[in-house]
């Protein structure tokens, strides 16, 4: 935790000129994305933005094991409440990297699962070191993921990749993501620092006003498909079955009790 008691206590906000940092500070549990982290690292973006950096920096402590183990699974909603609604704050927390008027760069040691997978993919670069894995584990948590954010995924590494990615749940390695167009680079973990900030430097000598209207336009095309209202009310109603259901409760008790989950299909 971060010395001073009333500073932020899960992120470490540093600045060098013009790049900004936000560093993850929650070693004990895994940089799990708990609400009270989750909202210090919204604020954060908005404090580098007022002070006019113009590439944002996200990490872990250099020698991280886990980059982040996603959303603080302890924190997720009881059955029959979205747990990733548009309110909530993972959600809120994407939408913000996704509409900082600042380049957000993702470097990356350790491995990374669940929403900080998407967390990833909402930045707009992500820099891995060699031997880093990316997990995307909803579906073992019984959780039915949303439709913003399949989009980012199926963005990234198309629908048969993203469908593999979310269907086996299992780690991709590195090698991997920077293969399917998932992450931009993989370094030696030696490198990574040098290479990101350098990268981070080239962007931030370009003009910034050009470099923003760029990442809005980015941000405008990417946004999937229109959708009909009747077809977005199926989709609300197809994941209500699942976070109504047993299944999504059971998957979070499981995690807590640290045992396997025993799913019904009900
Ligand atoms: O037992 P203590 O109290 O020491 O705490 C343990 C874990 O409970 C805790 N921890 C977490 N707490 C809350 N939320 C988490 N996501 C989380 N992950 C870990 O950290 C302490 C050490 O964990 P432990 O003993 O399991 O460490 P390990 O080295 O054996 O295993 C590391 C992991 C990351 C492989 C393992 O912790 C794990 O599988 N964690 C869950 C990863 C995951 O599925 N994350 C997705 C969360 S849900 C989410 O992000 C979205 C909602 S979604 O699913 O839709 O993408």
């Amino acid at each position: 935790m971060n010395d001073s008691n009333n500073g932020p206590k899960f992120i470490i906000k540093t600045r060098e000129d013009r790049i900004g940092t936000l560093q993850f500070n929650n070693d004990a549990k895994l940089n799990a994305l708990n609400h009270e982290m989750m909202q210090e690292f919204v604020q954060g973006l908005l404090d580098l933005e007022k002070e006019g950096v113009l590439v944002i920096i996200i990490r872990a402590r250099s020698g991280a094991r886990i980059w982040s183990a996603g959303h603080d699974i302890k924190e997720l909603p009881e059955p029959r409440r979205d747990p990733l609604s548009y309110g909530e704050g993972l959600e809120t927390l994407l939408r913000h990297v996704q509409d900082c008027l600042v380049l957000v760069i993702a470097m990356v040691e350790g491995s990374v699962w669940g929403g900080a997978c998407d967390l990833c993919c909402s930045c707009d670069m992500v820099i891995a070191a060699e031997g880093v894995t990316f997990a995307m584990t909803p579906a073992k948590i019984g959780i039915p993921y949303n439709a913003s954010g399949l989009i980012h995924f199926v963005n990234h590494v198309g629908v048969n990749k993203a469908k593999e990615m979310f269907f086996t749940a299992q780690p991709i390695p590195a090698v991997e993501a920077v293969s399917n167009g998932f992450i931009n680079h993989v370094v030696p973990v030696a490198d990574l620092e040098k290479f990101t900030y350098h990268l981070a430097e080239t962007i931030a000598s370009n003009a910034p006003l050009a470099i923003r209207a760029i990442k809005k336009q980015f941000r405008l095309l990417t946004k999937g498909t229109l959708i009909d209202a009747e077809t977005a009310e199926k989709i609300q109603s197809i994941r209500r079955e699942v976070y109504d259901s047993a299944d999504y409760g059971e998957g979070i008790q499981a995690f807590k009790e640290k045992r396997k989950p025993h799913f019904q299909g009900r």
